[in-house]
């Protein structure tokens, strides 16, 4: 039996239920409110006492990190295949999922916080908000989330985040033009691991960074990955209407700050 504790829009639950989903596994899922704090809940902190999601439970073993959770759902449901079988493919795989996980995710909790549901939070009574910052177990994660619900894409660490992305698409756009998946032949975890973030951009409101105009071997992906029948019941299943109004109000909003800093020459 496979439980998934996770939350609907958060970036690694999507990525693991991708991969559930690649693999025809069926499973039972808890949402964890992440704006609400249910992160922070003591029962939920047993289970993840990194007080993030996704956490997977299967037959009683309790799985976090999301790459470690796809790299486990490959090794105990093998069929279909989601890594080359060569030894140096799948190392390129891993680079894409371990930069993912070190450089890119990091960043998109900037850039969201500064955008998508900052509003939001900002109508939280201020003693709510501060609570839930402050039960951010590392210090880096949370200075970081104060400065962007206080200063929004002008905070400091706006830029440098956003500069994350765009490596991370140029690189992408590179490498997708002498293969079609990032994982290798076949769609596989470097491409789950990657759609999630390039989906945020979109949902708030940084389409032109992925048309086929801008990067046309990563819309080509795009499109390719959002046809899979992995994707209906893994993400737009999921995907809450109000608050993909909301980011795309957002994002909207902020585009012309936003917009001079994604030209590169
Ligand atoms: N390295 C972890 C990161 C998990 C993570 O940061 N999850 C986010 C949602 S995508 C979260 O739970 N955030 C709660 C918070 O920041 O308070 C993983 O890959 O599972």
């Amino acid at each position: 039996m496979l439980e998934l504790y996770h939350n609907a829009l958060s970036t690694c639950s999507q990525k693991v239920r991708l991969v559930l989903s690649e693999k025809g596994l069926s499973y039972e899922t808890h949402d964890v409110d992440l704006l609400g704090g249910g992160q922070h809940d003591p029962e939920y902190v047993k289970l993840n006492p990194n007080h993030v999601v996704p956490t997977l439970v299967h037959d009683g073993a309790v799985l976090i990190e999301s790459t470690l959770i796809n790299e486990y759902l490959d090794d105990a449901f093998p069929d279909p295949a989601l890594r080359p079988a060569d030894p140096e493919a799948r190392h390129g795989m891993r680079l894409w999922t371990q930069r993912i996980d070190s450089k890119v995710h990091p960043a998109a909790g900037v850039v969201t916080f500064a955008i998508g549901p900052r509003a939001m939070l900002l109508q939280q009574p201020e003693e709510v908000r501060e609570a839930n910052i402050a039960a951010i177990p590392d210090p880096a994660r949370r200075a970081a989330r104060r400065s962007v619900i206080e200063n929004g894409v002008k905070a400091p660490e706006f830029a440098g985040a956003l500069e994350r992305f765009l490596d991370l698409l140029d690189d992408m756009e590179s490498a997708l033009s002498g293969q079609s998946w990032l994982s290798g032949e076949g769609f596989g975890l470097a491409d789950a691991a990657a759609l999630p973030y390039v989906l945020r951009l979109d949902h708030l409101a940084m389409s032109p960074l992925l048309e086929a105009s801008a990067r046309p071997n990563l819309a080509d992906w795009y499109g390719r990955v959002k046809a899979r029948p992995s994707y209906e019941p893994a993400v737009t299943a999921w995907i809450p209407e109000p608050v993909l109004a909301l980011f795309g109000g957002a994002g909207k909003e902020v585009w012309p700050d936003v917009e001079p800093l994604t030209r590169r020459s």
